[in-house]
């Protein structure tokens, strides 16, 4: 079934100048852009994202990481999007993350992994909004 994920590249792949080719992987995968916009997060909004770590020793620097420059925020649609794009996005650990993946390829540590990918279809349905709020 066809279905919409939210991926996210984060501050780091915008900096170091991997955004097109990060894009590049989702649509060679076969996926639809349904939206995207460059932007600045703001506090609401990494919060809203990140609400399920709060109070996690990894939180405030998570804040800060993504405040800390332009991201690229997306919304692909496919079948089996969300689960197709975690396979693309690789592990948390761009250092246990295999070759080939966005985070395997483009990743160097944890504190700075590239990108967002929605973990599940009912967080891609609560994460969409937060950024794109008029997407039908
Ligand atoms: P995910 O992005 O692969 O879904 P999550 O466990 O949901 O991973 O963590 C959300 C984000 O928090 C990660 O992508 C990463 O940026 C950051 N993060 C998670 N664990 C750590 C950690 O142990 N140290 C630093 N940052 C972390
Ligand atoms: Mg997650």
């Amino acid at each position: 079934m066809s279905e919409r994920t939210y991926v996210m590249l984060k501050p780091d792949a915008v900096r170091r100048g991997f955004a097109g080719r990060i894009l590049q992987r989702f649509e060679d995968a076969g996926l639809q852009m349904a939206a995207m916009q460059r932007l600045a997060v703001s506090e609401a909004q990494s919060k809203a994202l990140y609400a399920e770590h709060e109070g996690k020793p990894f939180y405030d620097s998570l804040l800060t990481y993504i405040h800390s420059g332009p991201v690229v925020a997306t919304v692909w649609e496919g079948t089996g999007a969300v689960a197709l794009a975690r396979k693309l996005i690789g592990a948390t650990d761009p250092a246990q993350a295999a070759p080939g993946t966005i985070r395997g390829d483009f990743g160097l540590v944890m504190d700075e992994n590239v990108v967002h990918g929605s973990d599940s279809a009912e967080s891609a349905e609560r994460e969409i909004p937060i950024f794109f709020p008029g997407l039908d």
